[in-house]
């Protein structure tokens, strides 16, 4: 299918490049998704800053996953559990998706693309698969990531919508819908602590919350604004900042960067992996919504 169009909802720039984006548009807002690794790099509804955090040292090459957005982790997240010289989180985000469809209505704009095995990712992975991934811009953001197993064996999957949310500052922003569950620090060695009251950072943290299937609220007085992640067939959580040496390190993170992100990750991880019976089909879901932050109530007085 040749990159589809729909005037005024759906156009493409750098069509000629290794790196086309498609430029989305609703009554609610815009949208950017970059055809390699389906990655959505910019969501921002209208009159509002950006939803999503765009590193401005990301490199735009084939091949290469670009920082920032919500890369697609798949089918592995985070190193390959027994090959170290795997790509780190999977093939999905850098390799070049197809369009499947678009179409538009009153609310919004949707695009799907898929990836399917081939020679080079059974090299890596030996599976047959169909994967697709659904882009809807209405007045929220929402992507489903469904798995199709083409094997004739179960399919063990760990996945994450990856996403970096932009913030005004790391350390005043506040995420509630974890407390009450404990978290796997890979900080710590991988040690399991609880997380009693809504999560505030100082710095660097690289978090695994496991079994947490609810909505989740990012609060942030500096944007006053709130995102609220909805998750679908997510039984895990990541919690992840880089914090200010490790960024500094990172060629393709701007060394303030730190500062005005926060990634928290739609995905199954660790004890949460899927596995998916030949045949079948699992599919992941996030979707983000911005609101304005309500300020919290006065404390009634003693
Ligand atoms: O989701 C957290 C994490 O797995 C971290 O451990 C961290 O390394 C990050 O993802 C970024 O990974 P990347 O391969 O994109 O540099």
């Amino acid at each position: 299918m040749p990159l589809p169009t729909l005037p005024g909802r759906l156009q493409w720039r750098d069509e000629t490049t290794a790196l086309p984006q498609a430029e989305l548009r609703s009554r609610f807002g815009g949208a950017r998704l970059c055809l390699q690794g389906a990655q959505v790099l910019d969501y921002r509804p209208d009159g509002q800053p950006p939803v999503l955090w765009l590193s401005r040292s990301s490199r735009y090459q084939a091949g290469t996953a670009i920082r920032g957005g919500i890369p697609l982790c798949w089918p592995w997240f985070g190193p390959h559990p027994e090959t170290s010289a795997l790509p780190a989180h999977g093939f999905a985000r850098t390799r070049r998706w197809r369009p499947l469809d678009a179409h538009a209505d009153d609310d919004a704009t949707c695009l799907t693309l898929g990836l399917s095995d081939d020679a080079e990712t059974r090299a890596l992975w030996p599976y047959a698969f169909e994967l697709r991934l659904e882009l809807r811009l209405g007045r929220q953001l929402t992507l489903n990531l469904t798995t199709r197993n083409l094997s004739d064996r179960p399919m063990p999957v760990t996945e994450a919508l990856h996403s970096y949310f932009l913030v005004s500052d790391l350390e005043r922003v506040r995420l509630r819908g974890l407390e009450g569950t404990d978290y796997w620090d890979k900080l710590d060695g991988l040690r399991r602590h609880p997380q009693s009251d809504a999560l505030q950072l100082a710095g660097a943290a690289d978090r695994v919350y496991l079994d947490t299937g609810a909505p989740l609220t990012l609060e942030d007085p500096g944007l006053g604004r709130q995102i609220r992640i909805h998750k679908g067939r997510s039984r895990s959580t990541v919690v992840w900042n880089p914090g200010r040496e490790t960024a500094a390190a990172m060629a393709d993170f701007d060394d303030d960067g730190y500062r005005r992100m926060l990634c928290v990750e739609t995905a199954n991880v660790l004890d949460n992996r899927v596995r998916i019976a030949p045949g079948d089909s699992h599919t992941l879901t996030t979707r983000i919504e911005s609101l304005p932050l309500t300020p919290a109530a006065p404390a009634a007085p003693a």
